[in-house]
């Protein structure tokens, strides 16, 4: 699977508290770490310390790239800022993210072709996120559709259909294995499907728990990316297992070193 590490997110108070000291040694720490447990892509938000948000933007993928090469993930709600992110950038980044109504795809993918960048795509139209499961697939074969029109590889674009805490609503991560199932169907090839896996588990105890639980069933219904908790050794082994269970990775008795030798980059 694509795992895109979180934790380079001004959320975070540690991150917040170097943005704001501009002090540039955590955030090099956590690229270090997150890019030795396997990381596919670094995510990088300024979160709310930023004042400036386009330069701290900047400045968050100046100090990562100094340590690592691993791609980068630009997540903002603001395409200005995620400009600046792509500008500051050397390789091909993922954009994350853009919402699901025409015109934001129309500003969106043009810029992903310009950068030779992959999309992250939000199933929100102009009322919001949706809460039922035609109205999400309706959206993402929208997206699906505005991205073949300009000629964007299916391969390159990454639906979200947003995943909820599970504790302001247990029926929805059910809910969202159905879409996972019903968006493998809009297209041959399909799109891609991503999630922020550490929503789910937002303001609940045993967090790591809910993560890794979800991330199996999410995998075998068709997940094939997540914004998630590569430090957590837990998390990471259960999806290097499920890739292996799920045939993308051949099975030999020292598959999971295998897997973190060759990084689980696919
Ligand atoms: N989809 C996409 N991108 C995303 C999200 C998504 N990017 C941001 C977010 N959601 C994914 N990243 C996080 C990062 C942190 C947490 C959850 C998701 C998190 N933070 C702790 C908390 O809120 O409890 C903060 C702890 C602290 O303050 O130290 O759980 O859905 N495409």
């Amino acid at each position: 699977m694509i795992a895109v590490a979180e934790r380079i997110n001004g959320m975070f108070s540690d991150v917040k508290k170097a943005i704001i000291n501009h002090d540039p040694r955590p955030i090099q720490e956590l690229a270090r770490r997150q890019s030795e447990s396997g990381a596919s892509y670094l995510d990088v938000n300024v979160g709310t310390a930023a004042s400036d948000q386009l330069s701290v933007m900047k400045w968050l993928v100046e100090v990562t790239q100094e340590v690592t090469d691993t791609p980068l993930s630009i997540d903002s709600q603001k395409l200005e800022v995620v400009k600046a992110g792509l500008e500051a950038a050397k390789g091909a980044c993922l954009i994350n993210s853009c919402k699901g109504q025409p015109e934001e795809l129309d500003k969106y993918i043009p810029l992903a072709l310009e950068k030779n960048a992959s999309l992250v795509c939000l199933t929100i139209d102009k009322q919001g996120i949706p809460q039922d499961i035609d109205k999400r697939v309706e959206i993402a074969a929208s997206i699906v559709a505005k991205a073949a029109e300009y000629g964007l590889d299916p391969t390159r674009l990454l639906i979200d259909p947003i995943l909820f805490p599970l504790n302001v609503d247990q029926k929805q991560p059910a809910l969202m294995l159905e879409v996972f199932r019903q968006i493998k169907y809009i297209s041959d090839p399909p799109p891609r499907i991503i999630v922020g896996l550490s929503n789910l588990s937002q303001g609940t105890k045993e967090r790591s728990l809910v993560n890794r639980t979800f991330l199996a069933m999410a995998l075998a219904a068709g997940l094939d990316a997540a914004v998630m908790d590569v430090l957590d050794e837990n998390l990471m082994n259960v999806a290097i297992c499920a890739d292996m269970i799920l045939n993308k990775q051949i099975y030999s008795d020292s598959f999971l070193k295998a897997a973190r030798r060759a990084e689980i980059k696919a």
